[in-house]
């Protein structure tokens, strides 16, 4: 093992068991996260004390003599992650944060906690807080997020070199963490792809917010990490020592490492340290006094001791030579290969490579029309753009061959094969949209997945949290009405599409056929911020639009896709608005209103949410001034008035659906042509 020397040289690889500061040190250096941490929700009045002083030693040797960061570069590639699974324990990341020199945080900042505007919310927001690599706070969502930041880090370290990627994830995770089904999935495939890089310490403190722990759980967490191919150990996690010890055998480990750290919750709080009272709320000022004097603490609340502060600061700089070494080898790459790494790195794809696979494929579908299902026209889309964009990365949750996200090129990711391109995420939906959001937090891919659509339920926490923090994750969600047909109202969304679209910043796409869904990819890849959901057909689909128009038609989210026969643009008695397979549908009805003289247009809605937020002109010249307004979509009227308005017809579903061969369920639930004609002539006084 490498010497304590070597530790503060290359702390990414090296850490020591013998600790670089005495007992005495340690336990001031872990006593000013304590203290800040009681300060802080003291004066918010609100917030978590309990984990901070508990977990403040495991704090305190992780980010003093095992990780790797630097404060002044929250970006660094090749810093370790660290997840504070946790989120509720916001304080001792912000008051690391501070103590270890990060120049944002302040101890302004620390006394602004949970205050609006400020750089400590309740809760960690990474959208919020450069140095704060995840928002948690919906327990088990971090840790699952860490396996993807693990997964994202050995796949691109195949891909470019341990020279420019070799570091490791650290998450905190609590009992709460590990109670949740997430963290089984999570734990599973992060067993099963052997990531021996993430290390997760368990703050076993047996408390939760009901009380002891032993009032719900009696897991044996150690057994059930090992049974997952981990590599498991129980240490005090008071003992700085032993603390160091267990990082350091797991950072040689071949397994992912569990080190379930013993610890008392509100560690120093003379009547709330070991009890739920220390979990959520302050202490109060009888309380603070009390701890002060038994942590031998007596500097004033958000002081900290200058030899405490000094020796934070160091610390903070220990991987400043090894930043610098990284950057000297990133400089000595060969340019296209440090171009390559750098333009992986930067988040920004290569939009003219982008562009030019759609235009391709625009070209091939416009010349040979296709009648597919819009997840065969998926597959054919990825054909093209997994070769041109290296940052997608693939996977389905066992649904591979019916979601048809897995390309013939492709090759699988394995503990042997880091280097492969899709994922078997297995039937873990939940842990799969986590680990995505992990994946898209480290940098360097675009992960995309597949499931059935009925499933995002399965995947929501993770989506929204997705949304929050603005984060490229592409989601294809197939099978996506009852026009999957015979598996029945269990796997027929109805209600998923409306909400899906009711999470703010997700956009939902729902494109008609083969161009549409070309289009919809390259918005979804070229959306820096916003999560995407493709929902897919299982049934084939005319082609509707036959040329190739050099825009990208789905950009506003609705376009007139087959205008009024003999009428000024955007003239009409009718207008027809549907997504996806019901455009079809739509555009069947504008002919037989056409034979009762009624001139309908009809407007293509791939993705209400870009429409939405359309300007107030651009969406009114898209509805037009047509007296009679009716959609049509195989899903609930939800959303929907915001074009046609409360008195416009809906032609959709109000229940679940029915097993039965889909062209009979269109029939019997009422959404064919005839009866979009017939919602209109109604309108019209003409039936
Ligand atoms: C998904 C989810 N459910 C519920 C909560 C509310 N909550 C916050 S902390 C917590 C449990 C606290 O116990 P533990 O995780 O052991 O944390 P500790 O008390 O040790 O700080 C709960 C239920 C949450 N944050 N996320």
């Amino acid at each position: 093992m490498p010497s304590l020397a070597a530790a503060s040289a290359a702390p990414s690889t090296a850490a020591s068991s013998a600790s670089p500061v005495t007992r005495a040190q340690h336990d001031r250096m872990a006593n000013a996260i304590r203290a800040l941490a009681m300060d802080a929700v003291e004066q918010a009045k609100s917030g978590h004390p309990g984990l901070p002083m508990g977990a403040a030693d495991i704090a305190t040797v992780l980010f003093t003599q095992a990780m790797k960061f630097d404060p002044n570069d929250t970006a660094w590639p090749d810093r370790d992650r660290f997840v504070l699974s946790a989120g509720h324990g916001s304080m001792l990341l912000y008051a690391v944060m501070h103590l270890l020199g990060y120049p944002h945080m302040t101890i302004e900042e620390i006394k602004r906690f949970r205050q609006l505007g400020s750089l400590t919310a309740g809760h960690p927001e990474s959208h919020v807080t450069r140095g704060v690599e995840t928002t948690t706070g919906p327990l088990g969502q971090g840790l699952a997020n860490a396996v993807g930041m693990a997964i994202a880090e050995a796949h691109l370290a195949a891909e470019f070199g341990k020279d420019l990627v070799d570091h490791h994830t650290y998450v905190l995770a609590s009992d709460g963490d590990l109670m949740e089904g997430i963290s089984q999935e999570a734990i599973a495939l992060a067993g099963h792809l052997k990531l021996n890089k993430l290390v997760v310490l368990f703050d076993d403190n047996g408390i939760s917010i009901d009380g002891p722990l032993s009032l719900a759980d009696s897991v044996d967490q150690v057994k059930r990490f090992e049974a997952a191919g981990w590599a498991a150990t129980r240490i005090d996690g008071h003992d700085r020592e032993a603390i160091a010890r267990a990082l350091e055998k797991a950072r040689s480990s071949s397994k992912p490492s569990l080190i379930a750290c013993k610890t008392t919750i509100g560690f120093g709080a003379p009547t709330k340290a070991g009890s739920e009272k220390s979990h959520g709320s302050p202490l109060g000022a009888d309380e603070i006094k009390g701890a002060r004097e038994r942590l031998g603490w007596t500097v004033p609340a958000f002081e900290v001791p200058a030899d405490v502060l000094a020796s934070w600061r160091s610390a903070g700089q220990r991987a400043a030579a090894h930043h610098q070494a990284w950057k000297q080898r990133l400089a000595a790459l060969p340019a296209e290969k440090r171009a390559q790494f750098e333009q992986r790195l930067s988040s920004k794809i290569e939009t003219q490579k982008l562009a030019a696979a759609v235009r391709g494929l625009k070209e091939t579908f416009a010349k040979t029309p296709k009648e597919i299902a819009t997840r065969a026209a998926s597959e054919l889309a990825l054909d093209a753009l997994v070769p041109a964009i290296p940052e997608l990365v693939g996977g389905s949750a066992d649904l591979t061959g019916s979601n048809n996200t897995k390309t013939k090129g492709m090759t699988i990711m394995s503990s042997a094969a880091y280097g492969g391109r899709f994922i078997h995420y297995g039937v873990r939906e939940h842990g799969m949209a986590a680990a995505m959001n992990g994946m898209s937090l480290h940098g360097g891919i675009i992960p995309y997945s597949g499931t059935f659509l009925v499933f995002s339920d399965y995947c929501r926490p993770a989506i929204r949290l997705a949304a929050l923090m603005g984060q490229r994750v592409i989601h294809v969600m197939t099978h996506d009405s009852i026009g999957l047909g015979e598996d029945g109202p269990t796997h027929q969304p109805v209600e998923h599409l409306a909400a899906l679209r009711a999470i703010p910043n997700l956009n939902v796409y729902r494109p008609c056929d083969t161009i549409e869904t070309a289009e919809c990819w390259q918005l979804a890849i070229e959306s820096e911020h916003n999560p995407s959901v493709l929902a897919l057909t299982r049934q084939n689909l005319p082609q509707l639009r036959r040329g190739v128009d050099a825009d990208n038609r789905c950009a506003a989210g609705a376009y007139e896709i087959a205008p009024a026969q003999g009428r000024a643009q955007g003239k009409a008695d009718v207008s027809l608005f549907a997504s996806g397979s019901e455009v079809a549908i739509a555009i069947a009805a504008q002919r037989l209103l056409a034979e009762r003289d009624v001139a309908a247009r009809v407007v293509s809605v791939p993705c209400l949410d870009r429409f939405l937020a359309e300007a107030a002109d651009t969406r009114r010249s898209v509805i037009g001034d047509a007296p009679v307004k009716v959609a049509v979509e195989a899903g609930i009227r939800q959303g929907w008035d915001a074009l046609i308005g409360t008195d416009g017809a809906f032609v959709g579903m109000s229940s679940f659906g029915a097993s039965a061969p889909y062209q009979e369920l269109y029939r019997h639930f009422g959404i064919t042509p005839e009866k979009v004609a017939e919602a209109a002539l109604a309108k019209l006084g003409k039936s």
